[in-house]
């Protein structure tokens, strides 16, 4: 078997173990989740009680952009909702059981609730509210992971009890919540911290991402180059769509975009450049230089998209030689080393207002950087069997599609074994830790 259909069954063997869009499991992130909290916050009395609510974004990655989450859940009796902070309903309902004096905020069955904007009067506000809904990943922001709201409800029939209800959606594509779960009482802390108070109970409710749930083509792919050759290998073909395939709109050079439309869940339908993989977001590594000791990578993420700027964005690379990364310009950079120590994966993201916004399709639309990473001086360095490339990209939280391992920009001079064989150590240390991880999970 020669050495790049060896790599082939490793990348393929390392896909299959990375994509499980059926239970929505992400290996980078194996307890990413987001979190609803619904604080009881004392002892009902009569048919009315104070609920606080949070929605805590525990993944690593992955944020909820523009336009933000809407909170939806279905009473099991006549409860509603009498008055609410930080937050709103999108309807108010039929509440016309209510007589005189003031009415409930929402009646609805299925309430929809929206994050109030930044702008909001003070006395709408409660702590970690009004952003709109949008929700940064914990790796990025340690304040803005966290959304909360605070409501008080009642029932219509006030010989019921109000029991917790259930079916809560997030309102953004890829999600899917499980039923509320009765877990220790939440403690707040006052005081400084010297002292806490706690909710009267506690139920939590936990949404899992997938991928394939929020689309079911990929939205992101990878094109290579390298400085010692002249080939630049694009993303495969039809990564993303075909063109000329029905509902495949793309718009040519020169052409001026169309109106755009939104889909549902108010997400902008992508309108790309044409090209032969059609995909919204493209992300290009270049292998530009090699000096004794280092070498350098030109990563360029290019935005397609006419119908949206993304913000927050973020880039997981897993190379063998982030271990050594030592310089990176122009993007931040976290390690993420889930499994023990192998840190050959991480996340890149923009530098707070410089570059942190990926502007839509034209002149702007891109951003980029350049890392350095210092070679093992253990072994005999070599670009050979593709080794300077990425195993894996994803492109806030999505899975890039690559170029197959055949098709690489090819190195002119032959085997340098040993480069080879770190790369394959560390392949099959990682395989069998991940290997390790689904039969532990
Ligand atoms: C959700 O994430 C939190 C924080 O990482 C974790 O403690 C919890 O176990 C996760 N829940 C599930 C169901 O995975
Ligand atoms: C309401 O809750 C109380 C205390 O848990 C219980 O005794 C009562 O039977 C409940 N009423 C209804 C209508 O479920
Ligand atoms: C919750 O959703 C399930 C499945 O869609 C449905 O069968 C059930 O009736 C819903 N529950 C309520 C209270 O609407
Ligand atoms: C929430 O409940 C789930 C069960 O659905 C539990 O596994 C998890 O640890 C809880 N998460 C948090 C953050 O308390
Ligand atoms: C993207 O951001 C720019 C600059 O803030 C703005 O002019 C433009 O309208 C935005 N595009 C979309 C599609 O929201
Ligand atoms: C490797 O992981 C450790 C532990 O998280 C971290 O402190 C270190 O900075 C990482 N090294 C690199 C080069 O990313
Ligand atoms: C450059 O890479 C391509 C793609 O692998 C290969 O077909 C070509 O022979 C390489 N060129 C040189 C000069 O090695
Ligand atoms: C040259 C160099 O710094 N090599 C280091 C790369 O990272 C590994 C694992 O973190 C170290 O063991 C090497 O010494």
């Amino acid at each position: 078997m020669d050495l790049i259909s060896s790599l082939t069954i490793v990348m393929l063997l390392g896909s299959t173990l990375f994509v499980s869009p059926a239970c929505g499991y992400d290996p980078l992130d194996p307890n990413g989740n987001i979190t609803i909290r619904w604080d009881v916050l004392q002892k009902p009395a009569d048919a009315h009680h104070d609920v606080r609510l949070s929605i805590v974004n525990y993944q690593l990655f992955r944020h909820i952009d523009f336009p933000g989450w809407k909170l939806s859940w279905t009473w099991r009796n006549e409860e509603v909702i009498w008055s609410i902070t930080g937050a709103e309903t999108t309807e108010q309902g039929d509440c016309s059981k209510f007589t005189g004096g003031s009415l409930p905020h929402c009646c609805e069955k299925k309430p929809v609730i929206i994050d109030l904007l930044p702008n909001a009067p003070f006395n709408k506000q409660v702590s970690n509210c009004c952003r709109s809904g949008i929700l940064s990943s914990m790796l990025q922001d340690s304040v803005n992971y966290i959304s909360a709201f605070q409501m008080n409800i009642g029932s219509a029939d006030t010989n019921l009890n109000i029991s917790l209800p259930t079916n809560f959606t997030l309102g953004v594509p890829g999600y899917t919540c499980g039923d509320p779960f009765r877990v220790p009482p939440t403690k707040f802390p006052e005081d400084h911290g010297r002292r806490s108070t706690q909710a009267f109970a506690t139920w939590n409710v936990t949404c899992s991402y997938s991928q394939y749930k929020a689309s079911s083509v990929p939205t992101c792919c990878v094109s290579l180059s390298a400085f010692y050759n002249s080939t630049i290998v694009d993303c495969p073909k039809c990564s993303c769509a075909c063109q000329g395939q029905t509902g495949a709109k793309c718009v040519k050079p020169g052409e001026s975009p169309p109106v755009l439309h939104l889909g549902h869940n108010g997400v902008p339908k992508p309108v790309v450049d044409c090209s032969s993989h059609m995909c919204p977001i493209k992300v290009h590594w270049h292998v530009k230089q090699s000096y004794t000791q280092y070498w350098r990578v030109k990563i360029t993420v290019t935005n397609l998209n006419h119908a949206r700027n993304y913000s927050q964005w973020d880039l997981v690379v897993l190379h063998p030689n982030l271990d050594n990364i030592t310089q990176v310009f122009s993007f931040n950079y976290k390690p993420l080393n889930i499994y023990g120590n192998i840190n050959d994966t991480g996340v890149f993201y923009g530098i707070k207002y410089y570059n942190d916004m990926l502007l839509q399709s034209g002149e702007n639309g891109n951003v980029q950087s350049e890392l350095l990473m210092q070679k093992d001086s253990g072994t005999k360095f070599s670009f050979n069997g593709g080794w300077g490339f990425p195993r894996k990209i994803s492109f806030n939280g999505d899975e890039c599609v690559m170029p197959q391992p055949d098709d690489y920009p090819r190195s002119p001079n032959k085997a340098h074994f040993n480069a080879q064989t770190t790369f394959f150590s560390s392949s099959l240390v990682l395989l069998v830790s991940l290997m390790l991880m689904n039969v532990l999970s």
